[in-house]
């Protein structure tokens, strides 16, 4: 067995331990970092998310393999993170009011620590006007907002019209991103940037901040 699918099923049972050891081998027999991370870490929480929508695993079971995941993206922060560009710019970052998942924005604000960005990192179930206060308050040029349900996906337009309302529109960019946001619904909501993937979305604001 590979050890990219050893660190797979052993997230698959939440063995977090068993991961963070197999992540730090895969890494010093110089396995590439985002290989480690696609095919190893996401390509088990994949799995994961499968048999969790076929009610064969429940909540306990994904949160232990959430943590597994944690415990292997911390390893592979510093090299994820490694880039020759440094650029300068501050942005905010948060999963959507009514929503907790974090894997995936975290992702995403390593990304963009690894460009030289300055991350304020808002957590989980953000509010609109909690957005607009880090913006407005810390200064941030850039609002990044994840979402993982369909259910929370429509908060992102609040954010948009949060933004109008508090006459900042103009002066701050609005990026959207999470499994079920699209190109088509960013622009549906009036958001300025939709990337796919993490590693887009740190680029994507570096284009945004130029
Ligand atoms: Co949840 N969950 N969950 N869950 N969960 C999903 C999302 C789901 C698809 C599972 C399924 O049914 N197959 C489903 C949503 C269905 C839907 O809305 N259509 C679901 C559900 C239903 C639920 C609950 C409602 C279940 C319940 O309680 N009955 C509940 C909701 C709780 C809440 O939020 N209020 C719930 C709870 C949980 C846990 C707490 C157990 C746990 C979260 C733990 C945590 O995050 N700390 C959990 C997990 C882990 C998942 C799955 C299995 C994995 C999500 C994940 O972390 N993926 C997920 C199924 C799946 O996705 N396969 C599922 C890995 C992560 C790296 O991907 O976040 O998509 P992702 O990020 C990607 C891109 O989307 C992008 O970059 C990353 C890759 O580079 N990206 C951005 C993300 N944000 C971005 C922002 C950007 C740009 C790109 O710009 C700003």
């Amino acid at each position: 067995m590979s050890i990219l699918t050893d660190i797979s099923e052993n997230l698959q049972r939440g063995k977090a331990k068993i991961v963070k050891e197999l992540v730090q081998q895969a890494i010093d027999e110089g396995i590439p970092a985002n290989q480690i991370l696609e095919e190893g870490l996401l390509g088990g929480m994949n799995v994961v998310g499968e048999k969790f929508k076929a009610n064969e695993i429940f909540v306990p079971e994904v949160l232990v393999a959430a943590r597994a995941m944690n415990m292997g993206t911390t390893l592979l922060k510093p090299l994820l993170a490694q880039s020759g560009v440094k650029a300068t710019g501050k942005v905010c970052i948060g999963t959507v009011k009514g929503d907790l998942h974090d894997i995936g924005k975290n992702l995403v604000r390593m990304m963009m620590e690894g460009k030289g960005l300055e991350v304020v990192d808002l957590g989980v179930d953000v509010s609109p006007e909690q957005f607009i206060d880090a913006a407005k308050n810390q200064g941030c040029q850039i609002i990044c907002c994840s979402a993982l349900l369909t259910t929370t996906m429509g908060v992102m337009s609040e954010v948009v019209e949060a933004a109008k309302t508090a006459g900042i529109r103009e002066s701050v960019k609005i990026m959207v991103g999470g499994a079920p946001v699209t190109e088509a619904f960013c622009q549906q909501v009036g958001a300025d940037c939709y990337t796919a993937d993490a590693a887009s979305a740190a680029e994507a604001a570096v284009k945004l901040l130029a």
